[in-house]
């Protein structure tokens, strides 16, 4: 399913605040935070195949089991309220609370490369993105659109095509993250009104405006192949993805520029981790 913007949900400010305030207790997952520059990426299963809350990869959980609630779900009643009365829990793998933190960017990737091995009817397939906490701070992308979720919207994620985040805000952005297996009719996973969805598409309304890059700006990021080396590469990373949400490069930027960085440098050990990353993040990724 394509990214788009479905609609909204109505939230209960003091009933979810509530929730938070318990879900802060919670023993997240730090898995995935190899996705991340800057802080970690944490999760805790709400809802999984076979109801464990398990360690938050999801090539860990045993998808021939039924899912069904985890134990944290009791601890966030109003949450799991709202996830029974919007989506269909006929076809619902996942659902994670899912922190970015303050000052982190998520490396450009793709998802689902790692489930190859996991039959067709029960990996995920369609991804919705719920914030709960988040502020104009906070960023998407994915072909080469920048672009904010708002707190309470309802969104089709397409975690397949190559996507980032990032979150500049000073506090932890925290989602709602459901994975549903496939479907005929995807917009059908979500029961409450509208029945359709809003927008085809990304809402103009919500895409950041970003200047292009400069010769020079572009030139100056291709100069750091003069100082990379296998202890500041995802340093450099870190840094030609924040430029993105600020400035666009074109397309495939973070990448291409990575990838020039590491060609220009000489430094064979450098190119070869860059190389490596790439490969990892949007080409294969073996279990
Ligand atoms: C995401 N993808 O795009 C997640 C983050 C890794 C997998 C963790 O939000
Ligand atoms: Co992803």
């Amino acid at each position: 399913m394509h990214t788009l913007r479905f609609g909204n949900i109505d939230l209960d400010e003091q009933r979810l605040a509530k929730d938070l305030s318990s879900a802060a207790e919670f023993e997240y997952s730090y898995a995935y935070s190899n996705y991340i520059c800057g802080g970690p990426w944490r999760s805790c299963m709400l809802w999984s195949v076979g109801g464990d809350t398990g360690s938050g990869l999801v090539t860990e959980y045993d998808h021939d089991r039924a899912s069904s609630k985890t134990p944290c779900a009791d601890e966030v009643p109003y949450l799991m309220e709202v996830i029974e009365h919007t989506f269909d829990l006929t076809h619902l793998n996942f659902v994670r609370l899912a922190l970015l933190s303050p000052g982190s960017v998520i490396i450009p990737h793709k998802d689902l490369l790692e489930l190859n091995r996991i039959s067709d009817p029960q990996r995920n397939a369609h991804r919705v993105h719920v914030p709960l906490r988040t502020d104009a701070d906070c960023y998407f992308t994915q072909d080469n659109i920048v672009y904010r979720m708002k707190a309470g919207e309802i969104w089709f994620f397409d975690s397949s095509t190559e996507h980032s985040a990032a979150c500049f805000s000073g506090t932890d952005r925290l989602h709602l993250m459901l994975d549903f297996t496939d479907v005929e009719d995807p917009l059908a996973l979500i029961k409450s009104s509208p029945s359709s969805p809003e927008s085809d598409g990304i809402p103009p309304e919500a895409v950041i405006p970003r200047p292009k890059l400069t010769d020079i700006e572009r030139e100056t990021l291709l100069s750091l192949a003069n100082i990379v080396d296998i202890h500041n590469y995802r340093d450099i990373l870190g840094l030609v993805i924040k430029t993105h949400y600020r400035k666009d490069g074109g397309p495939d930027f973070i990448w291409d520029t990575m990838l020039k960085i590491g060609a220009r440098s000489g430094d064979k050990a450098a190119d070869a981790k860059i190389h490596e990353l790439h490969e990892y993040f949007v080409i294969s990724r073996p279990l």
